[in-house]
């Protein structure tokens, strides 16, 4: 059954150069990307996409990792994966969450570490079941950012809105 599902490579996979080392891993699932992009992370962001940890006495932390406050790297990059079980090829390879645990061929066994203070760096995050992921990603991208029709859209009229173009020369 065909599937999306998000990945995001978080601020120590970009803070480490490891975008190419992880996409080329990905590849080996032969999905397709759908979407991709760069995006700073706010808190409100971070937290809505982590709010069924709420309660998690780690919940402060990862909230701080997601926004790139551990590795000086204000960004992580967003992707759309999409094909037939796209959800257990890409958590199978990404391992298991805590990377002192994952197969050590796993992308998180492979570079993912403990911090001090016990905060799981590891480097990727994916999307767990369907639900979840269809959460996250009307949660990470607009319906236009994402180059097939994953989920129902509707057109709203827009009043007068400001919106950034770029400037003339
Ligand atoms: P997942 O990323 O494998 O789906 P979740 O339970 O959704 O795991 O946790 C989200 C993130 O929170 C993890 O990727 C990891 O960075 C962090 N995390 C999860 N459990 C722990 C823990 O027990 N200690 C420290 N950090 C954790
Ligand atoms: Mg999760």
């Amino acid at each position: 059954m065909d599937q999306a599902v998000l990945i995001l490579i978080k601020p120590d996979g970009l803070k480490k150069s490891l975008t190419g080392n992880i996409l080329t891993r990905l590849s080996e699932t032969k999905l397709e990307i759908v979407a991709a992009k760069m995006v700073r992370v706010s808190k409100s962001l971070a937290e809505e996409h982590y709010k069924h940890l709420k309660d998690k006495p780690f919940f402060p932390e990862i909230i701080h990792y997601l926004q790139g406050d551990l590795h000086d790297r204000k960004k992580v990059m967003a992707l759309v994966y999409w094909g037939p079980d796209a959800i257990t090829k890409c958590r199978d390879l990404a391992g298991s969450t805590n990377p002192e645990e994952a197969e050590a061929t796993s992308i998180r066994g492979s570079y993912g570490r403990i911090t001090t203070s016990g905060v799981y760096e590891n480097v990727v995050h994916v999307s767990s079941n369907v639900p979840e992921a269809e959460r996250e990603i009307k949660l990470w991208f607009n319906p236009d950012e994402i180059i097939v029709d994953l989920y129902g859209t509707k057109t709203v009229a827009q009043k007068e809105c400001a919106t950034k173009v770029w400037a003339d020369k």
